[in-house]
């Protein structure tokens, strides 16, 4: 299956959600006037575009047929895409990667959100470009968290550096640093537990673990990778933004694209937190993953 297959038929259902509501507006020929735009901000609102950006672009929208630069529905629907597609694209949505030494990629998320299951297909996918990964097992909370990235680790051909349940998530990460330099590894991605008690547990331990990355390999973490369950849509949106206050999130693995209609909430996700979307998730197995394109996206969820 090609790679523009897959996304589409990870977005079958946001597809038919999204573009299938904004396209029953945009009839061909129709004009550009307070009805439609009426309908088209339900139909934004309903693929969970969310309010905010679905108000953006009615603005923009608005600004446009005001100018006489948008006239018909066609035009209406091209504009969008564009405009979805450049949100989409702002802060650049490339994975770090450092020039020398292991790039330390930390992921974060709440529980179930994908995380064990996202760190392993993005073992794979870095594999598949030459590097060499180490994983860091530090959600130490559940003995089965740590048998769960184990299986990936074998899976994927790569070593992972864990201890025994209860151990300190900060040390975890620190060994695995350590050995991802020591072996000479491009990438040392760490798992954490998704426990969201209080957002200053979750701050006090996500900060340790930074900080004590830091301390093993200079300027690390390099990336701090969110993992969002897009099925939650409009909840998504907002446990982006409680991470990010907390860890200062520099990506995001939106998960679980395939089966959800809500994957509208991406383009709110990346709007409301203002954090590039740098891959996402299309399925339990091991190649169910894409590094995130917002042209391709932006063109699929329209075509
Ligand atoms: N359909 C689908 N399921 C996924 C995807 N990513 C993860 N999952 C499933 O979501 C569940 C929770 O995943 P897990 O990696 O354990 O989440 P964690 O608690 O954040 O580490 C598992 O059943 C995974 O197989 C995805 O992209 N698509
Ligand atoms: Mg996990």
């Amino acid at each position: 299956m090609g790679i523009l297959d897959k996304l589409r038929s990870g977005l079958a259902k946001t597809k038919s959600r999204l573009a299938g509501g904004i396209k029953s507006v945009l009839t061909l020929g129709r004009a550009v006037d307070e009805d439609l735009l009426e309908e088209l901000e339900e139909s934004l609102l309903l693929s969970d575009v969310g309010p905010a950006t679905t108000a953006d672009l009615l603005d923009a929208v608005r600004e446009g047929a005001r100018k006489d630069r948008l006239k018909t529905a066609e035009d209406v629907q091209a504009f969008l895409q564009h405009e979805i597609a450049a949100r989409l694209a702002m802060g650049g949505t490339d994975l770090a990667k450092t020039d020398d030494g292991p790039t330390v990629v930390l992921v974060c998320g709440v529980n179930g959100s994908g995380k064990t299951t996202s760190i392993g297909k993005l073992t794979s996918w870095l594999r598949k470009q030459g590097h060499s990964v180490v994983l860091g097992a530090a959600d130490t909370f559940r003995a089965a968290a740590v048998e769960q990235l184990t299986i990936w680790s074998e899976r994927n051909g790569v070593d992972i550096v864990k201890q025994a349940t209860g151990a300190d998530p900060a040390a975890v990460a620190f060994d695995a640093c350590q050995a991802g330099r020591g072996r000479g590894a491009d990438y040392v991605i760490i798992d954490t537990a998704g426990r969201l008690h209080t957002q200053e547990n979750l701050m006090q331990e996500l900060g340790k673990i930074k900080r004590v990355a830091g301390k093993a390999i200079p300027g690390a973490p390099h990336e701090v990778l969110l993992v969002v369950d897009s099925t939650t849509g409009q909840n998504a949106v907002r446990q982006a933004e409680l991470f990010n206050e907390v860890a200062e999130v520099t990506g995001l693995f939106v998960s679980k694209l395939d089966g959800t209609a809500k994957g509208g909430a991406v383009i709110a996700i990346r709007d409301t937190v203002g954090v590039p979307v740098k891959f996402v998730g299309l399925g339990e197995q091991i190649d169910d993953i894409e590094p995130f394109d917002a042209e391709k996206f932006a063109t699929v969820l329209f075509e």
